[in-house]
């Protein structure tokens, strides 16, 4: 199905429909909550009913967003029509059992290349830079109310999943949806970047200084990782969206191609974070501990021991490098 199709498809299903419960992914970033406020104004604003879901909570890096304080961590609607955004997996998406007991159409709305499409309709635009630009192009094509508010939960959206506009993801497409929303909505870009990307916490930069401490590069210096126990969080306790940018430290290192960040979430349970240059698809290589992502951008789950999982991913990362020591220097002479 082409997208033009799959954005018809969705917007009768938004106009058809009058209760909407709208959720994203397990510890939801800039995306999932800019996408989430973003459609759920969007729609509560043309007279629609809609439960917003954040099970987790208000996060606090983003509660300067307007509408936050609408989202619920239950869901009380008895919805006709359930909304995932910016989850590749049916899975990913974070909302109670107990919502599809009214056996809802499900509205798969995704810019992750990995999307297994669970969908009865799949708004899946892999080359979206964010999940959403694709809400925007889907409010605007519809005619939708869009205000200062869901513009402030869009720009959210872009500028958290391009890195504020520094990401290969940044298109020409981006950084005009990006102006488009300061010029005909007011959004301040300096007051978002301050409040997500500027501003830390005392104790998360405390937390940064002892993973940095753990920094280790391979010996054919192509990749680079850094690790986060559960003793180190015990010591400097933070929001788990803190530590998402970690990484960025393993990969920014000159002549690396691969980053990676084990995060102990609990003892045996593992978060690998999977951060790339240029010319390895980093969500191929976590798809291989049933994990996925973006090409440059992507992450996994392991169950086992911090160490054991540390040496099993450093083992697989040194074997893929072998193999493919001669493609990559094809592709960077
Ligand atoms: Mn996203």
């Amino acid at each position: 199905m082409n997208s033009s199709s799959s954005f018809e498809k969705t917007i009768a299903i938004l106009k058809k429909y009058n209760r909407f419960t709208i959720g994203c992914h397990v510890h939801p970033d800039g995306d999932s909550i800019g996408s989430l406020l973003a459609m759920g104004l969007s729609l509560e604003k043309s007279g629609k009913l809609v439960d917003m879901i954040l099970p987790e909570g208000e996060p606090l890096l983003f509660n300067f967003l307007p509408g936050i304080n609408k989202t619920k961590s239950v869901s009380t609607l008895q919805p006709e029509v359930v909304i995932s955004l910016d989850c590749a997996e049916r899975s990913r998406l974070h909302i109670p059992p107990e919502v599809f007991t009214s056996k809802p159409l499900l509205v798969n709305i995704d810019h992750h290349i990995s999307n297994t499409g669970f969908g009865e309709v799949n708004l899946v635009i892999s080359d979206a830079a964010a999940a959403g630009q694709i809400v925007y192009q889907l409010l605007d094509l519809g005619g939708f109310p869009l205000d200062s508010s869901i513009a402030m939960a869009i720009y959210t959206a872009i500028s958290t999943d391009t890195g504020f506009f520094r990401f290969s993801n940044t298109t020409g497409e981006t950084l005009s949806l990006a102006s488009k929303l300061v010029d005909e909505y007011g959004i301040s870009p300096s007051l978002i970047a301050e409040r997500v990307y500027e501003e830390k916490s005392f104790e998360s930069i405390c937390l940064l200084a002892e993973v940095l401490s753990t920094l280790q590069v391979s010996k054919d210096n192509r990749f680079s990782w850094m690790v986060l126990s559960q003793e180190m969080l015990e010591k400097y306790p933070v929001e788990q969206e803190e530590t998402e940018n970690f990484v960025n430290y393993a990969s920014s290192i000159r002549g690396i191609e691969v980053g990676l960040f084990f995060k102990e979430i609990k003892p045996g349970e593992i978060k690998v974070s999977w951060r790339s240059k240029a010319t390895v698809d980093v969500s191929r290589l976590a798809s291989h501990f049933g994990g996925g992502g973006h090409a440059r951008a992507a992450g996994c789950s392991i169950t086992g021991s911090l160490y054991e999982v540390i040496d099993e991913v450093l083992s697989f990362v040194q074997d893929y490098f072998l193999q493919n020591n001669n493609d990559l220097k094809d592709i960077l002479a």
